[in-house]
């Protein structure tokens, strides 16, 4: 068993060379991006045995993304091929520094990992790890892709333990309907949620969120720059977020769970785990784009046994 599978789609990203509007910026820069390969390379690179379960186009864009995705350390020989449909892209612009206010333009309707479904997946690799973590970016972008994340979510005894970052993409559900909905039907389903406060108001507020999941073992409540909330049976757990020049905050929730993840892997206490998401956020936060070196483990958890005082 490998510790962490992840499943979604990963798109080939373009970054703005230069700030300004999408209209406007002139150039972009290639990168990768995908909620859940993000997740799958911090935990690679913090040390963890991890695969990436999606589906690309047979094109160029997809061989980068196998390639990039695999050289973080990510396990990819479950990454299917589409011959028919091309690989997602996206190009993001840099936004606004103080309300980090972005435009986002997809261009993955149709896509290769847009045909994942029951059928279309390697179901052996999802069952493979001890942890399988998706997010609720997938069930937006198809019917194929929404039975899948049921039939992943539905309990069932032996399955992994199953993360789920709530991950609310208002601009994926436009026409596909009851997005909220959704998402918390499939929330119900998982052991650890994610969801940033921002999300949940989206959903209703996260006290409407707490209350529609009464089963997860954990609920992580992140509020930004002010801290994270482990919510686990009666108790709450906060800690506040490091302060970090933030550079964009994209790929910033995905750092974040994967070192909450690791850090459950390896048994460690809620605040440590939350300490464990934010340090793995604030690295990213300090860059561009959807990656960033993250601290190494030992250098982690020096810092994350750093007294209370010193975490703010
Ligand atoms: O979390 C970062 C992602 O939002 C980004 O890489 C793109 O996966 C993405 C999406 O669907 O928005």
């Amino acid at each position: 068993r490998v510790d962490v599978v992840t499943l979604g789609e990963s798109m080939v990203t373009f970054l703005p060379s230069r700030p300004g509007r999408l209209a406007d910026v002139p150039s972009f820069d290639r990168a990768i991006g995908g909620a859940e390969s993000n997740v799958a390379c911090v935990l690679a690179a913090a040390g963890h045995s991890v695969r990436w379960v999606g589906r690309v186009g047979a094109d160029g864009f997809g061989d980068h993304l196998t390639e990039a995705i695999g050289s973080y350390g990510v396990d990819v020989t479950a990454v299917r091929r589409d011959p028919d449909r091309p690989t997602g892209v996206y190009f993001r612009t840099a936004g606004d520094r103080a309300t980090d206010a972005h435009e986002v333009a997809y261009y993955r309707a149709g896509s290769a990992a847009s045909a994942m479904s029951p059928d279309t997946v390697d179901r052996a690799a999802l069952r493979s790890g001890r942890v399988l973590h998706l997010s609720g970016i997938t069930p937006a972008l198809s019917a194929g892709c929404l039975a899948l994340m049921r039939e992943l979510t539905a309990r069932r005894p032996g399955r992994p333990l199953l993360s789920f970052d709530v991950n609310y993409r208002p601009g994926l559900w436009r026409g596909a309907g009851a997005g909220p909905e959704v998402l918390l039907e499939l929330a119900r389903g998982a052991d650890i949620v994610f969801v940033g406060d921002d999300e949940a108001w989206g959903l209703g507020s996260p006290e409407a969120v707490r209350a529609a999941l009464p089963e997860p073992e954990v609920l992580v409540v992140k509020q930004g720059a002010t801290g994270a909330t482990a919510f686990h049976r009666n108790d709450a757990t906060f800690v506040p977020s490091l302060h970090v020049d933030v550079v964009a905050a994209v790929g910033a929730g995905d750092a974040f769970a994967a070192g909450f993840l690791s850090a459950t892997l390896r048994h460690l206490p809620p605040r440590d785990r939350l300490r464990h998401g934010h340090l793995m956020a604030a690295a990213v936060l300090t860059v561009p784009g959807d990656l960033a070196a993250p601290p190494a483990r030992h250098h982690a958890d020096r810092l994350a046994a750093l007294d209370d005082e010193a975490w703010g």
